[in-house]
């Protein structure tokens, strides 16, 4: 027999022998019968014996860890973080100094509300938490694709939380605010209304997660080496662009693929299509601070980019999926308190509490404190400390020294070095022991107007659309004159738009405000999505929906038109076969057309053959992805073939420059047309 051969620590090695690809027990016991349990004779009892089976089974029911209790749909992947701009001057991290130096991250992207299996595209806030392995340690910029959030102090987030999540006593609705328990706690929290102008905003509904936004929220300190501190936020640009969905679009594309997000951000790492963000820091000092309208530790408001321009200091590319996404996503914990050299806390008590809640659940999420032994965890710097022991210990320490100071020389373990050491900026702080909420905190509407003057007629509409939509869904009237009375704060258009929607005649008189609001803040260009698109059709999707017989040159010249600016084409065709086309060649399908509805694609192209527009016509799939197309305002090419199924979904007097006769010679113009990303003008939503 084989002798085992066995490290110090006991446990076998792999090695390729004659047990490679045997399936084998925990224990290592190679298994000859994976199928059936140990009974006692053919048809008997199954006997409680049956080791291999009591393992298999007893290990599966082990095998969910507690979905976090919130964020819990998210989705990973691994990358790096170069540096552009090195900042000595403002912080002595090590990941600001050497420019070109590249630094491991993992980063998680999550939607808050719903649980692990909801869909994608819910209404929401997307978690975008960026782990840096950086040299000296683990950073964790835990933020999310919004800048501001609802509530100001930790104090009030379970509410929060507790009020969006499914009411307890009916266990719905899942993965959504549209209900009376989150209108209720919003609309008698003004604090939160300028987070709601955010959620109720495109944002909340991105096309991908590859074009959005990404913020720290919070103010940190960055301090250099001679431990001058500056205030910092951090934000997340990508390079993508920004793009969003609208909302009936993303009802439908949550039944037609839940999964939208996650595979699309697979689809583009797998391609080799890398995403990638900009780092970018809005510095500022204490005189700005003072001077600045708002209170810089109120994580409910943001610092227009015009006021302080962001600087841009590196890019983060994601170029890897993960091997194993419970390993890696489900088991990353990330941690507010997890912060290097170099950058600090503010005083923002949204933040301060979040340092305590995240470690706080990691270790009952992951079952201990030894959840920074996952590799997806652990630094990959050294590490040296005395901590030990503990469910699942994985890295224990040799030698006899587990304390300090100890007198065991070099046999002793690590000692304290305060020349590279973490030392906390050295902030000057006093007050008496208070539960209070500072004044400087009270002004709640000045921002949320702000935003709203800020954004295009088209997004104004959409703002005003989801608010009807979600107070629509409040069964209680008064929830909803509620909110409508802080939205007469925001602005007269919003608050008579959404009034308007709801069908109520006479609005309420509006919430007193806690302090008289701003009403002359500028616009600020940079809280638009749409003007921030990328004008570029480059990492968007093309649905080229063709039948048998289509002709050969144009679908062909068209998908490769379309791949060469950086776009996917998914051939979508009446059988997953594909169809034949006109020079005999058969074009496989990546989608059937009941399973391909437009709702998955940015632009479509309908290239029939004589024909098939009638039979096409006839059929209810076909009819919705031209109808949906043209509805979401999406640029639509066709052919004459097409043109019967134009006609069946009434579209044939409402031909618009959105939707262009396409033939050899203009595949170059209907692509620069999709550069725009949608066709607004179209005024469908
Ligand atoms: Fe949080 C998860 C972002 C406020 C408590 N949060 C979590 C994640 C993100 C954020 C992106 C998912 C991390 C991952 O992918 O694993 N949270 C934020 C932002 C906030 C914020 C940007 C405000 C600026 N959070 C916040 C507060 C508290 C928490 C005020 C508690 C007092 N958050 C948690 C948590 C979670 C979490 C309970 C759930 C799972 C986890 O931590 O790992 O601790």
């Amino acid at each position: 027999m084989k002798k085992l051969n066995l490290d110090k620590g006991g446990a076998p090695r792999q090695e390729a022998d004659a047990r490679e690809g045997t399936i084998t027990t925990a224990q290592g016991t190679p298994i000859s019968d994976d199928q059936n349990s140990l009974t006692a004779g053919p048809r008997g009892p199954v006997l409680l014996e049956d080791q291999i089976m009591r393992e298999k089974i007893f290990h599966f029911d082990h095998e969910r860890i507690p979905e976090r209790v919130v964020h819990a749909r998210g989705y990973g992947v691994h990358g790096h973080f170069e540096l552009t701009r090195a900042i000595p001057e403002f912080s002595c991290a090590d990941i600001f100094q050497r420019e070109g130096e590249k630094t491991p991250v993992f980063t998680r992207f999550s939607t808050v509300a719903g649980s692990k299996g909801s869909p994608d595209v819910a209404r929401d806030v997307r978690g975008f938490a960026v782990k840096f392995y950086t040299n000296e340690g683990n950073w964790d910029l835990v933020g999310n694709n919004m800048p501001v959030f609802f509530i100001q102090d930790a104090m009030k987030f379970p509410d929060l939380v507790h009020s969006v999540k499914p009411a307890p006593d009916r266990a719905f609705p899942q993965a959504q605010s549209a209900h009376d328990n989150f209108w209720d706690f919003i609309s008698l929290s003004p604090e939160a209304v300028h987070m709601t102008l955010w959620t109720m905003s495109d944002r909340a509904i991105p096309r991908s997660l590859r074009f959005m936004e990404g913020f720290g929220v919070h103010t940190f300190r960055l301090v250099n080496s001679e431990g001058k501190s500056h205030f910092v936020k951090f934000h997340w640009k990508p390079k993508q662009g920004l793009q969003s969905v609208v909302w009936n679009e993303a009802l439908k594309i949550n039944g037609a693929d839940p999964d939208f997000h996650r595979r699309d951000m697979w689809n583009a790492i797998d391609a080799g299509d890398y995403p990638q963000w900009d780092l970018g820091i809005q510095v500022f000092d204490d005189e700005f601070a003072d001077e600045f309208e708002f209170d810089i530790l109120d994580a409910t408001k943001l610092i227009p980019e015009e006021q302080v321009p962001v600087q841009i200091i590196g890019t983060m590319t994601l170029d890897n999926n993960v091997d194993n996404f419970f390993a890696e996503t489900e088991q990353v914990a990330f941690c507010t308190q997890n912060i290097v050299r170099g950058i600090d806390f503010t005083d923002d008590p949204l933040l301060q509490g979040r340092n305590f809640s995240y470690l706080d659940t990691q270790t009952k999420r992951l079952g201990g404190p030894n959840f920074t032994h996952i590799p997806i965890n652990a630094p990959k710097c050294p590490v040296h400390h005395f901590q030990q022991d503990g469910h699942m210990a994985m890295r224990n320490p040799k030698g006899r020294a587990n304390y300090e100071p100890n007198s065991w020389d070099e046999d002793g373990g690590p000692r304290e070095n305060p020349e590279i050491g973490f030392a906390s900026y050295s902030e000057r702080v006093q007050g008496g022991k208070q539960r209070t909420r500072s004044e400087t905190f009270a002004d709640h509407y000045s921002q949320a107007r702000q935003f709203w003057i800020s954004q295009t007629a088209t997004e104004q509409n959409h703002i005003a659309a989801a608010y009807t939509f979600e107070l629509s869904k409040c069964q209680h009237e008064r929830i909803r004159l509620r909110m409508l009375s802080h939205l007469m704060n925001v602005h007269d258009d919003l608050a008579e738009s959404v009034a308007k929607g709801l069908g109520v005649s006479d609005l309420p008189d509006a919430a007193k405000p806690a302090r008289k609001p701003i009403t002359d803040l500028p616009a600020s260009d940079a809280l638009s999505i749409l003007k921030n698109g990328p004008e570029s059709f480059a990492g968007r999707k093309l649905g080229l929906f063709i039948t048998d017989g289509a002709d050969a040159g144009l679908v062909n010249e068209i998908e490769a038109e379309f791949t060469r600016a950086g776009a996917m084409v998914a051939i979508v065709a009446p059988q997953i076969f594909g169809a034949k086309l006109s020079d005999g060649t058969t074009k496989p399908a990546d989608e059937k057309i009941d399973g391909g509805p437009s709702v998955l694609f940015d632009a479509v192209a309908l290239v029939f053959s004589e024909g098939a527009g009638s039979e096409m016509a006839n059929n209810k799939p076909s009819q919705d992805f031209l109808s949906d197309a043209f509805a979401h305002a999406k640029f639509i090419a066709w052919t004459d073939a097409a043109m019967p199924l134009i006609e069946t979904v009434g579209l044939s007097d409402k031909i618009d420059d959105g939707m262009m006769k396409i033939d050899g010679e203009n595949v170059g113009d209907f692509l620069r047309a999709c550069e725009k990303l949608r066709f607004w003008e179209r005024k469908m939503f």
